[in-house]
């Protein structure tokens, strides 16, 4: 039991003064003068912020690539994800070329169960199509907890679906009540330029960047959110990196699509210009797709956006790749496996960049590092708020807290932080996941397997309100017409 006395409560649309009484692992009460039994632990909160943990809906912890996988585990990735702040994630099982979904899924579960230290759920890629595939994203849908499919538009030859095969994902996303999630880059494109590329010798980390402008995923992205629109099915686009994706995005909502951009922290803090620093060590860790763009103007544009709600979410895409991983690309960046981390940073890049900066209210850094995931994919308010019935999974953040990002003190296992430097101005006190106490001024208290996974319903009223409403607008016969005239 867990008395949090003397801190204020900040959910996406209230704030107040009261404590919180936690009991197996769920908040029982909230108020003032709580009556509680004497073995409770009390937390003085005094000056800081109660919020809903942070939910990190996008990472990919212990993905496999070539014949290994990412350096960070279920285990060293939940744990770097309590130490930010995050209480949730959500990782993206993603089946091999005609492999079965439901073996890729049991895969995924097997790796995480037993290993997480905070609860987690799972979106599964489509990689390829078929009738079977069509078959199990029903089951996955009904039995297994899974409310979210994404799919490629980049990666050709392994992941990347063409438009026909995005046409049936998205329908199929559509009829199951599901959310279709999209990477969204032109692939056709980038094999060309990065042949192009290839031949007149750039070999190196700027060839990544090179070889995928900023335009094609505006061009992606637009033809996301464009069949989105026609299908009428939810769209996810996940690592919004460039003004171009972002334009896009607010375009369709100005159109009335229903699609949500999730920038992340990456994209929110930092730009290009590393790829092309003279120590390949260094450049190499900046190289993810989309790519961290050079225009300095892009992070702060993409908060404005985050803070008026034109954007929506903030992930990391956390894809811990150790030096010797990337090395496989030292003389060809299309051989390089890509991916940046963030899931221990993203909660502090997000108030240093927008709370401190006086572009976000504390009551919308919450929503766009918890509340928006937790309605999206339909765990709210179990998830994503402090409100009694609740799970006990809080941040207790110190707006006083001052920390300099670095590889020095970080919890994952890459030798690189790409955040380095960063002096970051309000941090996590206490962590509280399920209801325990696993971040404290002493350090860490993880248990490895304490997390539990959350199966994830469909037809999110947040989500699915809105479908519906578009759906009245929808033409569904052709117009009565006159008998046919004589035909000569
Ligand atoms: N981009 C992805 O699409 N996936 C993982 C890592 C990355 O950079
Ligand atoms: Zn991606
Ligand atoms: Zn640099
Ligand atoms: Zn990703």
């Amino acid at each position: 039991m867990l008395l949090i006395k003397g801190g204020k409560v900040v959910n996406a649309d209230e704030t107040f003064q009261a404590d919180v009484f936690i009991e197996d692992g769920v908040i029982k009460a909230i108020g003032h003068d709580l009556v509680c039994p004497r073995e409770t632990r009390v937390i003085n909160a005094d000056g800081l912020l109660v919020m809903p943990g942070g939910i990190d809906a996008h990472v990919h912890m212990q993905m496999p690539i070539f014949d290994s996988a990412t350096v960070d585990d279920f285990y060293t990735g939940t744990r770097a994800a309590l130490a930010g702040g995050t209480t949730m994630i959500i990782d993206f099982v993603v089946p091999k070329l005609g492999e079965s979904l439901l073996a890729a899924y049991d895969r995924w579960r097997s790796w995480a169960d037993g290993k997480v230290c905070c609860d987690y759920s799972l979106h599964v890629a489509i990689t390829w199509w078929s009738d079977v595939v069509r078959e199990e994203m029903g089951v996955l849908t009904k039995e297994r907890g899974v409310n979210s499919f994404k799919t490629f538009m980049a990666y050709k030859g392994y992941l990347m679906l063409n438009d026909p095969e995005l046409y049936a994902v998205f329908s199929r996303c559509k009829e199951l009540g599901a959310l279709a999630m999209v990477h969204a880059e032109n692939g056709n494109f980038i094999e060309e330029k990065s042949k192009e590329l290839l031949e007149m010798g750039i070999v190196g980390p700027e060839g990544h960047l090179m070889s995928r402008p900023e335009e094609i995923e505006g061009e992606a992205t637009n033809r996301a959110v464009t069949l989105g629109g026609l299908i009428n099915c939810p769209v996810y686009i996940v690592h919004v990196m460039s003004r171009s994706a972002a334009d896009v995005i607010v375009q369709g909502l100005k159109r009335g699509v229903v699609v949500y951009g999730e920038p992340i922290g990456a994209s929110l803090a930092l730009t290009g210009h590393h790829c092309y620093h003279a120590d390949w060590r260094h450049a190499a860790a900046y190289i993810m797709s989309p790519p961290i763009r050079e225009d300095p103007s892009t992070p702060a544009y993409l908060m404005d956006l985050l803070a008026c709600n034109l954007l929506h979410t903030t992930g990391s895409d956390h894809c811990a790749c150790s030096v010797s991983q990337k090395a496989r690309g030292y003389s060809n960046f299309t051989q390089m496996p890509n991916g940046v981390t963030g899931v221990e940073e993203r909660m502090s890049i997000v108030w240093q960049k927008g709370v401190r900066t006086g572009k976000l209210t504390p009551n919308r850094f919450v929503e766009v590092t918890s509340t928006t995931n937790a309605k999206i994919f339909n765990v709210y308010p179990r998830k994503g708020r402090v409100s009694v019935g609740s799970d006990a999974d809080l941040v207790l953040w110190d707006p006083s807290m001052v920390r300099v990002l670095s590889a020095k003190t970080h919890q994952t296992r890459v030798e690189i932080n790409v955040f380095e430097g960063i002096e970051c101005h309000g941090g996590p006190k206490y962590v509280i996941a399920g209801g325990k106490v696993v971040v404290d001024p002493e350090g860490l208290h993880v248990t490895a397997g304490a997390g539990r996974f959350v199966p994830n319903d469909c037809f999110s009223d947040f989500v699915y309100n809105r479908i519906e409403e578009r759906e009245k607008l929808k033409v569904t016969k052709g117009v009565e017409r006159s008998p046919p005239p004589k035909t000569a």
